[in-house]
């Protein structure tokens, strides 16, 4: 990894705004700033000037220079403040990555070398990419909290409790194997215990987290109009999706995307499912299941208009053998006498009736969905380490002629614990993570 030279990217968009950001780190800060400003700066002191290159002024701008290690990545650093036209921040950036010390910054590297200098450890750097790339305003107000070091926190409080239970242990070790059941063995268990709930509360406050930055994927599955672009549209608020009464009128996916609950749900609506010739809706058949696979939750939707048929039955048991969580749902109900059948959520998506109790029953599912460890968003990192990490606790066997091995487990223990917090982590790993960024952050 490189720390030596310095960096300089663009910091807000790219495009025309009112002003656009530059930022510069490294050891060569001040080198910039004496050659394009033709002066020092003062620390922290925001100062209107000219951006010089070769005796021309290319901006006049607001430039204020953090003196490490006093700055977000500990280094030196410049933030220059010009009119936000591409031409000017574009000449501003390649002036100073011209210069032999400096080059333009790759994406991730100013968290990185935050991370490397130790002014935030990798929950935080994540949290500062989930801030940015957050769709709602709770996914944003959960990862600041995060970012705050609250999640840190609990998991170096966890990884001491885990380096209790190795002390206790390696004291044990010391003792013959006789008198091991006088010497505090309960009190071991009750530790482990303890330790195990931190663990589940903590992976369980995560996946909340992950569920509120990462969104939830909602399919809408059905047999040709059934309604389902209906609902797609009612629950998106807009004609996203084509309505019509012939039967395969969705031909392909249709992708939306809303929030319900402050959750980022991304909304499917798909072609009707059928058994048929026409090779177009045969492939429509075919994506439509795709979807299902990808799927979170979906939502199966009978035409209230008939009864169910022996292919609703077919799709539905399809569905449950992926073994996603379903919500059966009758749409049409203005067109029928009441009739409710048990477990199907009764609407219509044409006068708008019982959307609000879908919603609801939507929420909750995800909010089930969310515990459930075949959820595609807690693929996480975090979230993969404190299982790994509760899973070695688990399988901790405290019998007595095992105590070596016990300890051995708990190492194994601390040290995803410590990964999560990114020591020890190998540098290839968090240059991935770090590559995830946006350019500039
Ligand atoms: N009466 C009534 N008609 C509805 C309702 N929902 C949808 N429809 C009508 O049913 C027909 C089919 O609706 P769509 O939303 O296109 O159905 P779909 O399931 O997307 O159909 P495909 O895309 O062909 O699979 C249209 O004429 C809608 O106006 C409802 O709640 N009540
Ligand atoms: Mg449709």
């Amino acid at each position: 990894m490189k720390t030596k030279d310095t960096i300089v990217s663009l910091a807000s968009p790219s495009g025309v705004s009112a002003v656009s950001v530059v930022r510069c780190s490294g050891t060569d800060v001040q080198t910039i700033i004496k050659k394009f400003f033709k002066k020092d700066l003062e620390d922290r002191i925001a100062t209107y000037i000219d951006f010089i290159d070769k005796k021309n002024v290319i901006d006049d701008v607001v430039a204020i220079f953090y003196k490490g290690p006093r700055s977000f990545t500990g280094e030196d650093m410049l933030e220059i403040l010009c009119h936000g036209g591409p031409i000017i921040y574009q000449t501003i950036i390649s002036s100073i990555a011209s210069i032999e010390e400096a080059r333009e910054a790759e994406p991730g590297e100013f968290s990185e070398r935050a991370f490397i200098n130790g002014k935030i450890d990798l929950p935080q750097a994540e949290a500062i990419c989930s801030i940015i790339n957050a769709e709602t305003i709770e996914a944003a107000n959960a990862a600041r909290k995060a970012l705050s070091g609250g999640f840190s926190e609990e998991v170096i409080s966890i990884d001491k409790k885990v380096l209790n239970i190795r002390v206790e242990i390696e004291a044990l070790l010391d003792f013959p194997e006789e008198e091991i059941e006088h010497a505090g063995l309960e009190e071991l268990e009750k530790l482990i215990k303890t330790t195990i709930t931190s663990l589940d509360k903590l992976i369980e406050k995560t996946i909340a987290r992950s569920v509120l930055s990462d969104g939830v994927r909602v399919a809408i599955l059905g047999r040709p109009n059934a309604g389902k672009s209906s609902l797609f549209n009612l629950l998106l608020g807009n004609d996203a999706s084509i309505v019509n009464k012939q039967q395969g009128t969705t031909r392909d996916v249709v992708f939306a995307s809303l929030s319900l609950d402050g959750i980022p749900i991304f909304l499917y609506d798909t072609a009707g499912i059928r058994k048929t010739t026409d090779p177009i809706e045969i492939e429509g058949c075919r994506r439509s299941y795709v979807t299902a696979e990808n799927a979170d939750l979906i939502i199966y939707l009978f035409d209230g208009e008939e009864d169910e048929t022996l292919e609703d039955k077919e799709i539905v048991e399809k569905i449950k053998n992926m073994g996603k969580p379903i919500l059966l749902v009758t749409n049409k109900i203005d067109l029928r006498e009441k009739n409710e059948r048990q477990n199907r959520i009764e609407i219509s998506a044409k006068e708008n009736i019982g959307i609000n109790l879908l919603k609801k029953k939507i929420s909750e599912e995800i909010a089930l969905t969310s515990r459930n460890s075949s959820v595609s968003v807690i693929k996480n990192r975090q979230l993969a380490l404190l299982k790994e990490a509760r899973d070695n606790i688990l399988a901790l066997n405290i019998s007595l002629k095992e105590l070596d091995l016990a300890a051995e487990q708990l190492k194994r223990t601390q040290q995803c614990l410590v990964k999560i917090l990114g020591e020890e982590e190998d540098d290839r790993v968090l240059s991935g993570i770090f590559s995830n960024f946006c350019i500039g952050k």
